[in-house]
């Protein structure tokens, strides 16, 4: 009998839908601001998700989109520069309006909190992204809710490698198996489980046709009571929407 004690929680997909009109939309406006015709349109995007990491993201752009691009001779920090103007395009977009949390999310957060269960943060995107979603589309002290906030270049390398979750696995003192993973993509979920760390998906648009084999529960979001979520794959029992008895009995412990 395992007994859960902390829930991990990924960012972007995950928390909320910041893929699409909020990275994504952060890219090119920095290309446009740095005089480059460089747009990536939605579907294109998709297709560059499948490299975590936003520098990384901008490499792997060059290399298999833009061979004719003839690059500046300092490359590392232009790509440095690029990524800090995306950055600052970012977060000044949450904190104009935020970008909603995905449904449940909150719910879900609010009850681990009430329940005792310690939280923490695993995600690839850059610290100061996830400060600003936190503040603008939680509340404004909400990074005081997680012990870990697990973040971009603190590990050598970025999901689906396992590091940033053992970072939290060591940094909390906590074995893999009383935890639960909530992900949203195939980066994602193959991070985790390389760190033992059992998974629950919320399947993002994005990520719909990503191979989420080894996961405990695929669901389409975690939902709320009145919106229940579809079950992707798993066995969910009676429950609706995912609660902390549900992450309990999937691992196996007292609900
Ligand atoms: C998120 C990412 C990030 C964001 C952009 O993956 O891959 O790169 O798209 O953030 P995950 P940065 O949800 O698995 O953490 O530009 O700050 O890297
Ligand atoms: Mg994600």
């Amino acid at each position: 009998m395992t007994n859960l004690t902390t829930l991990i929680f990924d960012v972007d997909g995950t928390l909320a839908d910041t893929e699409r009109d909020g990275h994504r939309v952060a890219f090119n406006a920095a290309f446009a601001a740095a005089g480059l015709d460089w747009d990536w349109s939605v579907p294109l995007y998709g297709e560059l998700l499948t490299v975590t990491g936003g520098k990384e993201r901008i490499r792997h752009y060059l290399d298999h989109y833009r061979r004719d691009f003839s690059r500046p001779a300092q490359f590392d920090a232009f790509v440095a520069d690029l990524h800090a103007a995306k950055t600052k395009h970012y977060t000044e977009m949450l904190a104009a309006g935020g970008l909603p949390l995905r449904s449940g999310v909150r719910r879900l957060l609010t009850e681990a909190r009430d329940q005792g269960l310690r939280l923490a943060i695993a995600t690839t995107t850059t610290p100061i992204n996830v400060s600003a979603l936190l503040q603008y589309s939680l509340a404004s002290d909400s990074e005081s809710w997680f012990e870990v906030i697990a973040a971009g270049d603190i590990v050598p390398k970025k999901k689906p490698a396992p590091d940033i979750y053992q970072f939290v696995l060591q940094t909390m003192g906590v074995r893999p198996q009383e935890c639960i993973a909530l992900e949203d993509s195939g980066n994602g979920i193959r991070s985790a489980l390389a760190a033992g760390v059992p998974t629950v998906v919320t399947v993002s648009d994005y990520c719909r046709d990503d191979n989420f084999s080894g996961a405990v529960l695929v669901v389409d979001q975690l939902g709320e009571p009145e919106q229940p979520f579809q079950l992707v794959a798993g066995d969910a029992g009676a429950s609706r929407c995912v609660d902390v008895a549900l992450l309990r009995r999937l691992i196996g412990g007292n609900a």
